[in-house]
């Protein structure tokens, strides 16, 4: 039922339950299945296929979560896509359903290839389809014609096997999703402090005194992210929250496992302290905390009392202060009181909060990286840390929260279209052919060279590539233009429908499924957002015996276009303990590798950082100044009203689970605009009221792009902002709006205006 109705409870509580039950009630066969839930992040069960955040190390219990149940009950869902279903319903029809529809019609089952003729999908065999892809990939006189993109579901064994297929053929091009989430963390931090990932454990959130969460949404995204945040704020640390929008899942938690709490129908409060910054923002508010900082410690120098900032650490530790500090105190108040949209006291409070802290924290999600300015963002962040050596000590450092469950996993493993000189090396030396050493293309190029006529073909090795994107306009085009799209998929979605010349989509096991290979049942591995590597075993018996494994259809491919490879596929894929035995004489840090995975909880991958060792250009910690916080003429402060796309509760990136966002009170429906009540009258608008945005261009000049026909909510949320759905805001972005440092596509800052619906 639609109804937009302030939520009053907390996150999680009797709220999750009620869901959970609803997810599984809706998709799955209430039988065996259920008991597979309890196998989910424990020792010898599967990864949860939602989030990124970490297990509690060696814990027996299972930590469920409700948005981790409806990854799963989706995944495992007893509903199917067969022949039968492509049969009757043509691909152009197809189109006209929405993501939801498509999605929800269950589990593919069998290869499809599209037949242009009638406008269906047809049933094909195995063997045909990767000699139909073979002979089209081996036709192409250019291996850089072919991108190959990887949502982060994939496990490290089949990244590991896709790379190294890709290279044999003769490319770099890894378009990736984490090029959509936190290619500013990859890229700024490896600027910052040498390693592209998070310094902290999870056992450092026992130690922390304050956590700052800034630009992410744990009661949706990360939800037992929200178990470690009620820790901290039970021990009577602090937390502080900075977000444009007020957000449930950063205030209060129930948490479900906690019978007292439940019965009670009481919740733990999580920040104490909320800041409701500007979208784009977050600099300047950094720049403001930093000023208040480097100014009191001047002052206690002055007056001979003990120093602020961590002296020693910066001396030995880093480079850059002076500049860092002479950037800071230049950068005037007027400029980051009016950019970050927050009072003078605010920002004190925050310093002093700060300065107070022994040991500090700073997690962050897309609403720092998903700029024009992303990854200055993060480097922000990390000269705050640094000013009082906050990176590299117990109970302190910086936390990105990662996307998919394996993103970082895959980018480890070779995911990467700039891999290093020593990654090749190994590999010629281990698999005896030369990689291509020419960098490739990461998302942004790679949709380009589609949509210029460059590129040839598309592998998708999961994922929703084109529907992710910014620019549908031109993605769609593009695609469709191209020679051949290959999807390896668990479902049906959009990216899906936009055929090629030659179309294949390819059914794979998903995380749930017992994977059985010529030795038996295999596990994959996957990387946590703290660099955590451990096993998952599939439990479920697949939905259809047509499935095959993510690896043995990379190996199928491989097989069929390279037909003197150097690789002897068919012998790493019957066991995948030769995979990763592979993997370690590649990458150095897996050694063990497979003794370590069998440890319950697993292993750690090294983080220098971590240990004070900073593998940048000159072996410290670099504080990187941003010149001034308004160089990027698409600043926020260039445009009346910015829009940030969002996450509702009930979705999975492009995968849309259902129509509410409780939390934020949003039910049955998705079609709306989230915006202060004081802007609201500003713009002259009332609740219930439909509007149009429109995308403007620099000069505050409308453009062609709009998305029509929204409902106005009135939301508590900081001024000169709104908030929409992704997908549907998609084709709002310009495919050139990105962060030129990491090019990341700007969707949290995007400057439009509103028009009343005629
Ligand atoms: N259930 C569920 N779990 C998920 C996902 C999912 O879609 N559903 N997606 C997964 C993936 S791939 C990712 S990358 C992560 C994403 O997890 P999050 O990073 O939490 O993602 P978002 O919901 O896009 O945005 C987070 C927050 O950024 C805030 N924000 C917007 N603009 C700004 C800004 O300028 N400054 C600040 N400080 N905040 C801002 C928004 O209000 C929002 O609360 O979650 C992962 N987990
Ligand atoms: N406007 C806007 N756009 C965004 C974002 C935003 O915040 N705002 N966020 C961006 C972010 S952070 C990300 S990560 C991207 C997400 O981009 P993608 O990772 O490309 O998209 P998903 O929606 O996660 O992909 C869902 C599809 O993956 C397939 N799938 C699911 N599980 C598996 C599996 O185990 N194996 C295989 N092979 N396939 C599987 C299913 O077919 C499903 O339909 O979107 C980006 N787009
Ligand atoms: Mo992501």
């Amino acid at each position: 039922m639609k109804k937009i109705e302030k939520y009053m409870g907390p996150a999680a509580g009797w709220g999750a339950v009620k869901a959970v039950a609803e997810a599984i009630r809706q998709q799955m066969d209430i039988k065996d299945d259920i008991i597979a839930m309890f196998e989910m992040n424990k020792p010898q069960g599967f990864d949860c296929p939602g989030c990124a955040w970490p297990d509690p190390k060696h814990s027996a219990s299972f930590d469920i979560c409700e948005n981790g149940a409806k990854a799963m009950s989706w995944e495992a869902t007893s509903k199917t896509t067969t022949p039968n279903f492509f049969g009757m319903h043509s691909v152009s029809e197809l189109f006209g359903w929405n993501d939801h529809e498509l999605e929800n019609e269950g589990r593919l089952t069998h290869p499809m290839k599209y037949n242009a003729k009638t406008d269906h999908y047809e049933k094909i065999d195995w063997d045909d389809a990767f000699e139909y892809i073979g002979k089209c990939l081996s036709n192409y006189s250019n291996p850089n014609s072919v991108e190959f993109y990887t949502s982060g579901r994939t496990s490290n064994e089949a990244a590991f096997l896709y790379q190294l297929f890709a290279r044999e053929y003769g490319t770099n091009n890894f378009p990736d999703c984490s090029n959509m989430c936190h290619e500013p963390t990859s890229v700024g931090l490896a600027e910052s402090i040498g390693v592209g990932k998070g310094t902290i454990l999870l056992d450092d959130f026992d130690k922390a005194d304050l956590v700052i969460c800034i630009g992410h949404n744990p009661g949706t995204n990360h939800p037992r992210m929200l178990s470690s945040l009620r820790e901290v704020s039970k021990r009577g640390a602090k937390i502080i929250a900075i977000n444009p929008l007020k957000e449930r899942g950063l205030e209060r938690f129930t948490y479900p496992q906690d019978p007292i709490e439940m019965l009670t129908l009481e919740s733990t409060k999580l920040s104490q302290y909320y800041y409701k910054v500007r979208i784009g923002g977050d600099t300047a508010l950094l720049k403001g905390v930093m000023k208040v900082i480097i100014e009191a410690n001047d002052k206690a120098n002055v007056e001979k009392r003990p120093s602020i900032l961590d002296n020693d650490f910066i001396q030995n530790h880093t480079v850059g202060f002076e500049y860092l500090k002479h950037d800071i105190l230049t950068t005037s108040w007027n400029d980051i009181l009016q950019i970050s949209g927050l009072s003078k006291s605010d920002i004190y409070e925050i310093a002093a909060l700060y300065i107070e802290a022994k040991n500090t924290i700073i997690c962050y999600g897309m609403g720092i990286t998903q700029h024009q300015h992303g990854t200055k963002n993060v480097q922000q962040i990390v000269n705050l840390l640094l000013l009082k050596g906050n990176i590299g000590r117990d109970g302190a450092g910086i936390c990105p929260l990662r996307g998919h469950s394996n993103v970082q996993g895959d980018r480890t493993v070779g995911i990467t279209e700039k891999p290093s000189q020593l990654f090749l090396d190994n590999i010629e030396e281990y698999f005896d052919f030369k990689p291509p050493t020419k960098f490739g293309h990461a998302a942004i190029d790679s949709m380009k060279a589609i949509a210029n006529g460059n590129a040839r073909a598309l592998i998708c090795m999961g994922g929703n590539f084109a529907v992710a994107m910014p620019d549908k306009d031109t993605c769609y085009s593009g695609i469709k233009k191209l020679d051949l799209v290959v999807n390896i998929a668990t479902k049906l979605n959009r990216s899906h429908l936009l055929t090629a010349k030659h179309t294949l989509l390819l059914p794979v096991l998903g995380r749930t499924e017992q994977d059985i290979q010529e030795t038996g049942i295999q596990s994959i591995t996957v990387e946590d957002s703290m660099s955590m590597v451990h096993a998952s075993l599939g439990k479920l018996k697949p939905i259809s015996k047509y499935l095959k494994s993510e690896c043995a259809i990379v190996a199928g491919i491989a097989k069929a276009t390279i037909p003197k490879t150097k690789v002897n596929w068919d012998e790493l894929i019957s066991n995948y303990d030769n995979i990763r035995n592979a993997i370690e004489k590649i990458l150095p840090e897996f050694k063990g590798y497979n003794e370590n995975i069998r440890i319950p909880g697993g292993f750690h991958l090294n983080n220098s950082a971590s240990q004070r060792k900073w593998l940048t250009k000159t072996g410290k910690a670099h504080f990187i100044t941003t010149k001034s916080i308004i160089e990027d003429p698409q600043s926020a402060r260039n445009s009346e009203l910015v829009l940030a796309t969002i996450r509702s509760h009930d979705q999975y990136n492009t995968t849309i689970y259902g129509y509410d966002d409780r939390y934020r009170g949003v039910f049955g429906q998705r079609d709306i605009l989230f915006i202060s009540k004081l802007e609201a009258d500003r713009q002259g608008l009332v609740a219930g009221e439909r509007v149009n945005i429109i995308a403007i261009d620099n000069q505050g000049m409308r453009t062609h792009r709009c998305l029509t026909d929204l409902k106005i909510v009135i939301y508590d949320m900081a001024e000169h902002c709104v908030a929409t759905y992704f997908p549907e805001s998609n084709n709002l972005i310009d495919i050139n709006n990105f962060d030129p440092i990491s090019g990341i596509p700007a969707y949290k800052n995007i400057p439009i205006l509103i028009e009343k619906k005629q």
